[in-house]
Formats: C-alpha cells, sequence, structure tokens
C-alpha cells in the first residue's frame, strides 16, 4: 500500500467510527497529510502503527452534571474529559463551557493540544475537557453551582501527576476558582490539580497573558526571519476574550496597531486602535457585549453579526497587516483569506484553536502570506500552565519578569523549532509541516520506545 493511501484508510476509519465528528476530522485530516514528509522518510511510524494508535484517546470520561438554576429548577448538562496521550507527561489541556462543546469538539481540541504540548518542549501530555453548558445570561450563583457539581464527577480523574485541566472559551480565573474551592472540599487536598489559579492561591504570574503575549511573541519572531517587525504595523484581532485582550495589549507594546476585537454577536473596528481600557471593562469585569464598546467610542465602526457578508466575517475585511484570528475554530473562511492577501496582509497567526477553514488553509499555504499555526502561536498559554505547575511543585511563586522571560523564551525555542523542522523537509516557512512533525515525532517517538502501552 503506498504511504497515502495508508494515511487516507486510517482517515476513513475514524470518518466511519466517529460519525459527525467533523472538526476531529478535520484536525486529524490536516495533521496527518503534513506528516507525509516524514512518514516517507522514516518506515519505523507506519510499521509501529502510530497513526492508528495515536488517533484513538487513551480514555474519553463523559459524565451528567445536574446543577440548581437560580428558580430552584435542576438543569442537566453533559461534561467531558478526553484524556488523549500521556506518553511525554500527565494530560494536560483546557476545559470549555460553550452550549457547541461536544464530543467531536473535545477531541478535535484534545488531538491538537499533544503536538502544541510536545512542541513546547515540557513534559506534558495532551487531554481537553469541557461542557454544552452555557455561561452567557447565568448569573455568578449559577456558574459556581455548575462547577461545583462538574468538579463533583471530575474529580477522581485528575491530579497533579494524572491529568491538571485549566481554562479555555468560558472558562477564565472565576471558573478555576469555583472549580479548584470544590476539588479541595471534596478531597481535603490542597494540591495543584488545576492551572490558571488566582495568584493568592497557587498562581501563576503572566498565565493570564500568556496565549495572547505569547503568540505575539510568536509573530514578531516569524516577521523578524522575514525581515520584518511588527513595529507599526496595523493588525486585526478577532475574539474579545482572553486571547485576544492579551494580544491586544502585547502589540501596542510592541508598538503596533490593533484595530479590531468581535465576539459572537458583533464587531469592532477602531481605526486609531482598540481602547484596551475599555475593552476591559466591558469583556473581563461586566461580561456584556461590545455593543457597549461601541456606546462608548463614538469614533468606532460596530457591525452586527447579521450584517457581516456570506460565508466571510466582517473583522477580515479590515486592510490590515497582520491578522490575529483569537476567537474560535473555523472563523477564517477562504473569502476571508483572499480579502485578506487582496489588501495586503503578510501574516495571519492563529491565537484561536483552528481558526482557519481547510480550504482557506490550502489557499494561504499556496499564496505568499506567512501562516503561524495555532498549535505552535498559541501554546504560550499551556507552556506558562507548566511553569505553574512546577512552582506548585516547588512551593515557589516567581515573578512577572520571570515568567515572562522564560516564556519569550519558549516561545522563540518553539518558533525555531518549526522553523528548523521546515527547513528539514526542504519547505523552509511552512510551519504547518514545522510544527506538525515536529510535535508528533517527539510523542510518536516516545511511543515506540514505551512499547504497546
Ligand atoms: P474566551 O471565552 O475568553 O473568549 C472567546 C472569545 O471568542 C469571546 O469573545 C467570544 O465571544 C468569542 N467566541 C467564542 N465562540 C464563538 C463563536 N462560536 N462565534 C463567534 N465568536 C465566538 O476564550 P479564550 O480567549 O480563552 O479562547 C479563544 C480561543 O483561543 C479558543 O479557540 C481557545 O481554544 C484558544 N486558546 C485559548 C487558550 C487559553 O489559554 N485561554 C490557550 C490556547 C488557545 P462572546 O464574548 O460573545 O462569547
Ligand atoms: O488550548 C489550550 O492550549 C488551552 N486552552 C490552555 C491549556 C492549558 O492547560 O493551559
Amino acid at each position: 500500500m503506498k504511504i497515502t493511501e495508508r494515511v487516507q484508510s486510517v482517515l476513513n476509519c475514524i470518518q466511519e467510527c466517529s460519525p459527525g465528528q467533523n472538526e476531529f476530522y478535520q484536525a486529524t485530516h490536516e495533521v496527518f497529510y503534513s506528516l507525509l514528509p516524514l512518514l516517507n522518510e522514516d518506515p519505523r511510524y507506519l510499521d509501529h502503527n502510530i497513526l492508528e494508535r495515536i488517533v484513538v484517546p487513551e480514555r474519553t470520561i463523559i459524565f451528567r452534571v445536574c446543577w440548581m438554576d437560580d428558580q430552584g429548577k435542576i438543569q442537566t448538562n453533559v461534561g467531558y474529559r478526553v484524556q488523549f496521550n500521556s506518553t511525554i507527561g500527565p494530560y494536560k489541556g483546557g476545559l470549555r463551557f460553550h452550549p457547541s462543546v461536544n464530543l467531536g469538539i473535545i477531541k478535535f481540541l484534545g488531538f491538537e493540544q499533544i503536538f502544541k504540548n510536545a512542541l513546547t518542549g515540557l513534559p506534558i501530555g495532551g487531554g481537553k475537557g469541557g461542557s454544552n453548558f452555557d455561561p452567557k445570561g447565568k448569573s455568578d450563583g449559577e456558574i459556581m453551582r455548575f462547577c461545583q457539581a462538574f468538579m463533583s464527577e471530575l474529580y477522581k480523574y485528575i491530579g497533579n501527576n494524572r491529568d491538571i485541566p485549566a481554562g479555555d472559551i468560558g472558562v477564565g480565573g472565576r471558573e478555576i476558582g469555583y472549580l479548584f474551592g470544590q476539588y479541595k472540599k471534596i478531597t481535603g487536598e490542597f494540591d495543584g490539580i488545576l492551572t490558571g489559579k488566582g495568584l493568592n492561591w497557587g498562581g501563576s504570574r503572566v498565565r493570564k497573558q500568556a496565549t495572547g503575549y505569547g503568540s505575539v511573541y510568536f509573530a514578531e519572531d516569524f516577521l523578524n526571519v522575514n525581515d520584518q517587525t511588527l513595529k507599526g504595523k496595523i493588525c486585526t484581532v478577532s475574539g474579545s476574550g482572553n486571547v485576544a485582550i492579551y494580544t491586544i495589549e502585547r502589540l501596542y507594546d510592541f508598538g503596533a496597531i490593533p484595530v479590531s476585537c468581535s465576539d459572537s454577536r458583533g464587531m469592532i473596528y477602531h481605526k486609531k486602535g482598540i481602547d484596551l481600557q475599555t475593552l476591559k471593562a466591558v469583556k473581563e469585569i461586566n461580561h456584556d457585549s461590545l455593543e457597549a464598546y461601541a456606546k462608548l467610542h463614538q469614533d468606532c465602526d460596530y457591525i452586527p453579526v447579521s450584517q457581516y457578508p456570506k460565508d466571510a466575517h466582517a473583522v477580515w475585511q479590515i486592510p490590515c497587516e497582520v491578522a490575529f484570528p483569537s476567537a474560535t475554530q473555523n472563523e477564517l473562511t477562504l473569502l476571508d483569506a483572499q480579502t485578506l492577501e487582496k489588501n495586503g496582509c503578510i501574516l495571519i497567526n492563529e491565537g484561536a484553536n483552528m481558526p482557519t477553514t481547510p480550504d482557506a488553509l490550502e489557499y494561504i499555504r499556496q499564496s505568499k502570506m506567512l501562516f503561524s499555526p495555532g498549535k505552535a502561536a498559541n501554546a504560550g498559554g499551556v507552556a506558562t500552565s507548566q511553569l505553574e505547575m512546577s512552582q506548585n511543585a516547588s512551593m515557589e511563586q516567581w515573578s512577572f519578569d520571570e515568567v515572562d522571560i522564560k516564556l519569550r523564551g519558549i516561545m522563540r525555542d518553539i518558533f525555531n523549532t518549526a522553523y528548523n523542522t521546515s527547513k528539514e523537509f526542504e519547505c523552509q516557512g511552512d510551519l504547518v509541516i514545522g510544527a506538525n512533525i515536529a510535535g508528533f515525532r517527539k510523542v510518536a517517538d516516545g511511543m515506540i520506545e514505551q512499547g504497546s502501552i
């Protein structure tokens, strides 16, 4: 059997065995096809059936979460934890609370996390979890009771050497606090079983900022090898959550001009630059819609989702030099990629997980635009989570600068690893190939060394 036929037969199997899990299929398809240069060169991976093994999670936990709403009614949601791969360390990855969550979404995120975590160079395996719970419009009390109910089941499966969840969409500092409190109450242990904790109870400085800052560091390194910098560049950012806010913050520090942000209801275009203070107040403190931002700034444009062009997103219609998709999966379409190129964009730097659709990705890789895949560019969050674990283990707390300097170094190492691997396989600058091969090779070699685990 030819190598491409073998790859396709594993993908066919995934499609048959996991019907309806479109995002999972999309993620495995992208990774496997980008591994072809490696599989052609080194027969060990196919000999050891690594592809067949690596696409099946080591363990999948699905559980019921019942919690009481403010009206005294019991509500029911579904909880997930996919412990995907523990070859190089304990399972590590975020929890997502969003109504769109299902097994396919959690598996795609968990699968990506395996290679992302390997790329950081740190000893962490891949996992992901979450729930179809919708935090929007819920009171603090409802969020707390949901988090307590979720942890009442999850606590059985996690541990600081076993599985260490963190935040993702819909899970930030507040939720991590409620989850941690419940774990401590049930087990009686003050243990580093979650990352993204509060600074007074085991959290790490810079963790909140880490994904956004790391994404900017990665973009700067990629531009530098192409004789450019972020300084003075017009940047578009999508999303207005944890990743987007701290991307915007660090872009200003690098002298760039971030002109946009978005949420599930609309998009802000603020030509003179996003007002970070207003953005933080609207989103981090008031958990409000961006319409509130527009009301405070008469000189910005607000476009509601209902007015977006067909099959496209308003944020990618804005002329920019660097684009930072930082909201969610499949938020940058083929039409968006074509518009970005036409408007002079030179780099698309993924802050979110898999924000680019497959046809857009194919188009971008054949164009002159540079492309940073999320599993490399957004790895600063999980890397700093590992620094939090390290501080917990030694009962230390490092200064902001100490953590930030380590984060800067880790992002540079990730960039160099992905870039040098792309060169090794004669695709210089194709970081999809570079990141996927580098991450896969590390995990696959470990799987071979550890036998039939
Ligand atoms: P947040 O929940 O803090 O923010 C998510 C943002 O994206 C919000 O502005 C939200 O809008 C918007 N959004 C979410 N879903 C949709 C949707 N279906 N359509 C349109 N807009 C949407 O999440 P994060 O910032 O933490 O995560 C953003 C992305 O970054 C995700 O892909 C996540 O997996 C990835 N990521 C996160 C890391 C982290 O450390 N937090 C690390 C690495 C990657 P609204 O406010 O209306 O809900
Ligand atoms: O997608 C991701 O890397 C995250 N949501 C962060 C995971 C973590 O364990 O910090």
